[in-house]
């Protein structure tokens, strides 16, 4: 690695303009104190109910994000429960003025999360229906008064008709309806509606095996594409699910070609080892963005569709579920500080490699000794792969205790309604999602992939159990059966983390003590529960088959 010497900085001339126009945080915390899915503490904005008044902390953050060059984040949950509806007046839009001078020094805006069914709960209205002459005006007030008190607000992210959320399903209305109508009410003040597509029926049936969640955001969003008002940006969420260690890229990508659209990351782990286990997601990441759609012919990228080039749109970026709290090292874990500043790295500039990235956060968290960067970057690299393989290979998903998502439980999520099923039965396991004897969901991509993920030959194998139901018996490409593969793939991702063990171990007195305890403790925290998803989950498919692992380790009976 070429390192700079001494003296040599200052004749350094760098001009680095960023790709993404809109290089967002999205927060998920709740005015109680709360973080939805935060695994790094208590928020950072609000205490009991309130905005909080010291903020010298959120000056700091300011810089934080400023540094790895995100320009505007949300400071709101998408699920905006009763007293956060109120943000959007006083005595809270003050609180929030002030809070948006702290990042505007730092060139930030700030978003606010607005709750739809807001002119029911503060205007005393009986609708919230966007085609009524009452709601229009309602929110065209509203807008008056926000921008008043924040006149650089950069305006509203909006869950809508969503996991029980309100929407313009309601009133029989589009989101097209919904968004163009929040839209109108704040161009005047040049602000944006940031429009979710995560929407999907969170109510259905596991009898219905026609029914497929992973088709909800394209059935929902393709047919409203070039109805969308210039000042609104549709957010996808980067597969057609919900975050999981392993989705094909949303097929929303390629399809919009008449609207504004940003790519949504998770970099909270929710479903990837919740900060207590390391698991670097830049190269999940850059495997999304560099994705090729085909929606104009070979190199569509999604990377090129998202910075709004391949469409000539006016809007364009990315967002990201954040993972900072008010824990000391702000994310809880240190080394889940690697996705952050990959996250603000890859908006500013998605052609650079996951391991380049991870290499300057190395250096700038830890200095220059080789040893350390090596040992990390191992680490790092290999983390995705290996949390992937001792918990859900192949692209099959959830296994994950219900509700907060930690941990395994196999058929956790198997009869509820919440549309994430695996199907596995004492022959085979896998989501049929072909359009000849399944769901139909690859049609929604354009050829040539949809015929590579029609056809069990051309599909891709980390995705194979996502679009097909296997045969434990069936053969993989490397002529091990699946059953074979699931039990080997659970051994080897727990000796990776035991070999991760011994790497950190080895970093002792070159690193900080208190980094170094703190990540040991970690460390422990994921060996042990990458034991217990191994055992579980081998235990499952032995009891299930009654055919044991071929080269005889222990699975529990
Ligand atoms: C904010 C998942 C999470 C929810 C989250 C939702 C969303 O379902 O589990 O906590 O809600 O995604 O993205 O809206």
């Amino acid at each position: 690695m070429s390192r700079l010497r001494r003296g040599t900085l200052g004749r350094k001339e760098i001009i680095d303009n960023p790709v993404n126009p809109i290089r967002m945080i999205n927060h998920w915390d709740n005015m109680d104190g709360s973080v939805e899915r935060g695994y790094a503490g208590q928020s950072i904005f609000y205490k009991d109910y309130q905005i909080i008044e010291d903020l010298e902390r959120i000056k700091d953050y300011a810089r934080l994000l400023a540094s790895v060059g995100i320009n505007s984040l949300t400071i709101n949950n998408v699920n905006v429960h009763y007293q956060e509806t109120k943000l959007i007046c006083e005595p809270y839009l003050s609180g929030i003025a002030r809070l948006a001078e702290v990042f505007r020094n730092y060139g930030l805006k700030v978003y606010l999360s607005i709750n739809f069914a807001a002119p029911m709960q503060l205007g005393g209205l009986e609708t919230a229906d966007p085609l009524d002459e009452r709601v229009r005006k309602w929110w065209q007030n509203v807008g008056k008064e926000v921008w008043r008190t924040v006149p650089d607000l950069g305006g509203f992210l909006v869950k809508a008709d969503s996991e029980n959320r309100p929407g313009p399903f309601t009133y029989g209305r589009t989101h097209a309806d919904g968004a163009n109508m929040l839209a109108q009410a704040i161009a005047p003040f040049d602000g944006k509606v940031i429009w979710r597509c995560f929407v999907y029926n969170c109510h259905v049936d596991w009898r219905d095996r026609k029914t497929d969640r992973a088709k909800a955001a394209y059935d929902h969003f393709k047919k409203l594409d070039g109805q969308f008002d210039d000042n609104v940006v549709l957010q996808i969420k980067n597969g057609p699910m919900d975050f999981q260690i392993r989705e094909p890229i949303s097929p929303l990508f390629g399809a919009l070609e008449a609207t504004n659209q940003i790519m949504e990351f998770q970099i909270t782990q929710e479903y990837t080892g919740q900060q207590k286990h390391i698991c670097y997601l830049a190269p999940m990441w850059k495997e999304c963005l560099e994705f090729d759609t085909y929606a104009k012919g070979q190199g569509t990228l999604v990377k090129d569709i998202v910075k709004g080039e391949t469409f000539k749109n006016i809007h364009g970026g990315i967002a990201g579920v954040c993972n900072i709290g008010d824990s000391q090292c702000w994310t809880g874990s240190p080394m889940a500080a690697v996705n952050l500043y990959g996250f603000g790295r890859l908006c500013w500039n998605p052609d650079l490699s996951a391991e380049k990235i991870a290499k300057e956060w190395i250096n700038l968290t830890f200095g220059m000794d080789e040893t350390v960067e090596e040992a990390v970057l191992e680490i790092l690299l290999t983390s995705r792969k290996a949390y992937e393989d001792y918990t859900v290979p192949l692209g099959i998903g959830w296994m994950v205790n219900v509700s907060h998502h930690y941990g395994p439980n196999i058929e956790g999520y198997e009869y509820s309604p919440w549309g994430t099923y695996h199907y596995a039965d004492y022959k085979g396991i896998g989501v049929d999602r072909t359009v000849k004897n399944g769901t139909g969901y690859t049609a929604q991509y354009h050829e040539p992939n949809a015929s590579m993920y029609e056809n069990k030959e051309t599909c891709p194998e980390e995705l194979l159990l996502f679009f097909h139901h296997i045969g434990y018996d069936e053969k993989l490409k490397d002529g091990r059966t699946l059953l074979q593969y699931i039990y080997d793939v659970h051994f080897a991702g727990v000796e990776q983390v035991q070999k991760y063990v011994k790497l950190w171990r080895n970093l002792e007195g070159k690193v900080s003590n208190a980094y170094y305890e703190k990540v040991s403790n970690e460390l422990e925290v994921q060996l042990k529960d990458a034991i217990e998803w191994q055992d579980i989950v081998n235990t499952y498919f032995y009891r299930k088959t009654g055919i044991g692992d071929e080269k005889g380790r222990k699975i529990y009976p």
